[in-house]
């Protein structure tokens, strides 16, 4: 039974009808000043906190609810005759049920040059404690800390009388995680502030959990990051398909990434494959976006991630017929694409994210090792400087496809390497890729250059059976830009670049055998910029 409550609220969304409604059903209501003032403002009876404590509140409030006919009456063990005997004797009117929430510490310190002395005024003592006692007294008290949840509690209270054991033992979670949040946001705010410390809460609380993980015997779940806002895969909407995989979320984060470092304004779409962008293009339409992503490792593809930045349209999704894919993430699905896809295959995950072309909202990147977290401010931007160190130009027309390379290179695992082509004008393709290579090199002879090549003789074949390949392959090779993500600490990539007819390579730079490097380069009439921003992805 509820015969008695504690409202005591800064926000006071929905206070006034909760109370009422609480009133309706017989319970007699206390209240603290402002809540009280409201209260009463729309009719409701309600007794002052002081009333009960003997005390008015004082020194400006930092003392209202902090007394034993308070905290006596909400911690009082119900099952135990002491503790109903000391209630007894010292005239505690049990409560049981209170609705606190606090002073709006988070909001206050984000505000722009917000002083200390305010901040530390909107620490709520009082609030907590109160929360913090009925949560452990869940047997016998509810605590309500979110005005969302006093709907749920007011029609159990209105349908059997009482509010159930399993509500007050949620409640009573969410009112530890609610305080422990609250206390972790001053912890990192005064950290700072007092201490010059930077302290690291992670909060993730609502986990999803997941079919299996990185393999079948592995367990996963995923935790979305509480009110995270933006371009997530947290806020993400899945319209079709079996539930996203632990690798799935890994990939589409990936591909997410990848897609957004473009800031592409034309259509453009990423095809992932085991974390690495495989097929990354931009074109005048999604279609040809995708069919040029495609010719980047059209074997890769099989099972991969699409990607792209614009709403998918039918055309699109009528290209992938006949080839398998995992997910295709999107910004939004035209209603024809979205029917087409869905009768393509039950499994097919078909997944919308409208915020996909929003700013992101984070600015640094975590990585779990074994006892520790590695943080790290985010990878922006592309390149500091644009040297061209060589005899031959870097013509400055080859900029837009070399930005393009460097952002892809930039998603791709270290040591990588991308080549990328200007397929249609103002239109760009990665050729090809090398990721993951313990060695620079072999990203590039074993890799990259190789990849081309047989890229090249699919397109060939389909585009243009009658030419020579050789000279084909020697007609696009040497339009394309090759990127690399850290320097070249030998001079043997240039050279396979350059027997793969590459003739224009932008590195970070910055080895010491630079020297050679810029002299084989001469020697093989390959044209080097050096960006000095190097983009490793480990
Ligand atoms: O300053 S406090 O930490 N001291 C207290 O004893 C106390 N009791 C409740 N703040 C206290 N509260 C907080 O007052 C509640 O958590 C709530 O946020 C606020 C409601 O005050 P009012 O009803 O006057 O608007």
């Amino acid at each position: 039974m509820v015969k008695r409550a504690l409202l005591s609220v800064s926000d006071k969304a929905g206070i006034v009808e909760f109370a009422r409604g609480l009133a309706a059903l017989g319970v007699e209501l206390l209240s603290t000043g402002g809540t009280a003032r409201i209260l009463r403002d729309s009719g409701i009876e309600v007794k002052d906190v002081s009333e009960v404590t003997g005390f008015p509140e004082m020194m400006d409030g930092r003392v209202k609810t902090l007394h034993p006919n308070i905290h006596g009456a909400i911690l009082c063990n119900r099952h135990d005759p002491d503790h109903m005997d000391q209630a007894y004797n010292a005239g505690i009117e049990l409560i049981d049920l209170v609705a606190v929430n606090l002073y709006p510490f988070e909001i206050t310190v984000t505000k722009e040059g917000v002083l200390l002395e305010e901040a530390i005024e909107n620490i709520d003592i009082g609030g907590p404690t109160i929360l913090r006692s009925a949560a452990k007294n869940f047997h016998f008290v509810t605590v309500l800390c979110d005005p969302a949840d006093y709907g749920h509690v007011l029609k159990e209270i209105r349908s059997t009388g009482v509010v159930s054991e399993n509500t007050r033992k949620q409640l009573a979670v969410k009112a530890f995680r609610h305080t422990a949040y609250y206390d972790a946001t001053i912890d990192t705010y005064l950290s700072k502030e007092l201490a010059s410390e930077e302290v690291l809460h992670l909060d993730f609380t609502e986990g999803v959990e997941l079919r299996y993980g990185e393999n079948w015997h592995q367990k996963a779940k995923f935790f979305k990051e509480p009110g995270v806002k933006g371009p997530s895969l947290a806020n993400a909407r899945q319209l079709h398909g079996k539930d996203l995989s632990y690798n799935n979320y890994v990939d589409a984060d990936n591909a997410l990434l990848t897609i957004k470092d473009l800031h592409a304004e034309k259509p453009a779409v990423v095809i992932v494959k085991h974390n690495n962008p495989c097929g990354l293009a931009i074109g005048d339409t999604l279609l040809e976006a995708l069919s040029a992503a495609w010719d980047g490792d059209p074997i890769s593809a099989y099972g991969s991630i699409v990607c792209s930045n614009k709403v998918f349209d039918l055309q699109s999704a009528e290209f992938l017929e006949g080839k398998f894919i995992e997910i295709i993430l999107a910004p939004g699905f035209d209603h024809d694409a979205l029917e087409y896809l869905k009768k393509k295959s039950s499994n097919l995950r078909l997944v919308e994210l409208p915020q996909l072309n929003d700013v992101f909202d984070f600015d640094h990147t975590y990585k779990f090792v074994v006892g520790g977290l590695l943080k790290q401010s985010r990878d922006v931007g592309l390149y500091e400087k644009w040297d061209c160190v060589t005899e031959k130009e870097f013509p400055e027309s080859m900029r837009p496809l070399s930005e393009f390379c460097i952002s892809a290179c930039k998603s791709t695992k270290s040591n990588s390497i991308t080549i990328a082509y200007e397929y249609k004008k103002s239109c760009y393709m990665i050729l090809a890729m090398g990721a993951g290579q313990p060695n620079r090199v072999d990203s590039i002879r074993k890799l990259a250059g190789t990849k081309a090549r047989e890229n090249l003789k699919v397109m060939h074949e389909r585009d243009s059976p009658k030419e020579d390949f050789n000279e084909y392959c020697t007609k696009i090779l040497s339009k394309c830009v090759m990127a690399s993500d850290a320097f070249f600490p030998f001079d043997d990539s240039i050279v396979h670049a350059a027997e793969h007819g590459i003739m224009y390579v932008v590195s970070p730079g910055g080895s010491i055998r630079d020297n050679e490097v810029i002299n084989t380069a001469n020697n093989l009439g390959v044209s080097l910029v050096f960006t000095g921003m190097r983009h490793f992805l480990h």
